[in-house]
């Protein structure tokens, strides 16, 4: 299967550069650790972001929850996305017609397309959505992710759905480069028999990933980062307040010591997998 194979060996085949210059990073900082920063005061969200920026080969955002968002934010982020080396993931999960999605990819108070390197989408418009972010992002050479599945409770993101955000990500396979999901679905990537020239590949980033907890008493549910890559088959771990906690006056040391930790989990849980 295409995700028994190295991160570095994946990286040449994808043609997105988003992709590739993920997998390459992942392979360099030996991380497969994406950090959530879910955070509502930009001082907290560059201290979060300075301190696991060693640690993480991606930094997620939910830039519209910062009470004091000023652009000059994203020019400190994008110092630190250099100063450290990892790509960044505007969480925007889009849902909305093309033409609509087209103008909150690319305008507004945030712009993200100019700085977001991946962004993500809900399939539930159907194609139209992919093709209305493409005609912003592609020039760009940014990369899109559909959600697939969902880590709460009772999601409805299941069974057909799906399987049909799988169809759609094959059809558009020069910007969609994975999806947020929670497993690998079957025969998604590199199949027994196939030849990996010609196979595909999509990069499976799954949320609700913990060591400490299994849900937080709001409809999240956590599995641990062995149970993500080595047993779901999924590529990048995604974690918020595992590293960070309850956001204010947090303790930015432990802050820096759980994302080495779940750096070391994740790592080490690829490792055993291409073993096996
Ligand atoms: O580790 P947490 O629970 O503090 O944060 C998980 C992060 C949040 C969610 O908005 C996001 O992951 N998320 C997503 C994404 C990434 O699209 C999908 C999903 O199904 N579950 C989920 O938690 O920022």
């Amino acid at each position: 299967m295409a995700y028994l194979n190295t991160y570095a060996d994946r990286a040449k085949k994808f043609i997105n550069p988003s992709a590739k210059l993920l997998l390459e990073t992942i392979e360099r900082k030996q991380s497969n650790l994406c950090v959530s920063v879910d955070v509502t005061s930009s001082k907290e969200f560059l201290a979060i972001i300075d301190a696991v920026g060693p640690y993480v080969s991606l930094i997620k955002t939910h830039i519209d929850i910062i009470d004091d968002f000023e652009f000059s934010l994203i020019h400190r982020l994008q110092e630190l996305s250099i100063k450290h080396n990892f790509l960044i993931f505007e969480d925007r999960k889009f849902a909305d017609i093309g033409n609509t999605v087209a103008l909150q990819y690319s305008s507004g108070v945030h712009r993200i397309a100019t700085w977001a390197h991946i962004t993500n989408a809900h399939p539930v418009p159907g194609p139209s959505i992919i093709k209305g972010l493409a005609s912003v992002g592609l020039p760009l050479n940014r990369g899109l992710l559909l959600l697939a599945e969902m880590s709460t409770a009772g999601a409805l993101a299941r069974g057909p759905y799906t399987e049909d955000a799988v169809r759609m990500a094959r059809d558009a396979r020069d910007f969609v480069i994975g999806f947020i999901a929670q497993h690998r679905m079957e025969g998604v990537g590199l199949c027994e028999g196939q030849n990996p020239d010609e196979a595909e590949d999509f990069l499976i980033l799954t949320p609700g990933v913990g060591l400490d907890a299994t849900n937080d008493g709001l409809g999240q549910q956590y599995r641990t980062p062995e149970d993500a890559i080595l047993g779901s088959g999924c590529d990048v771990i995604i974690v918020g307040r595992g590293i960070y906690g309850r956001p204010g006056n947090m303790d930015i040391d432990k802050v820096q010591r759980q994302s080495e930790r779940y750096r070391e989990a994740g790592w080490n849980a690829y490792l055993q997998r291409l073993k096996s």
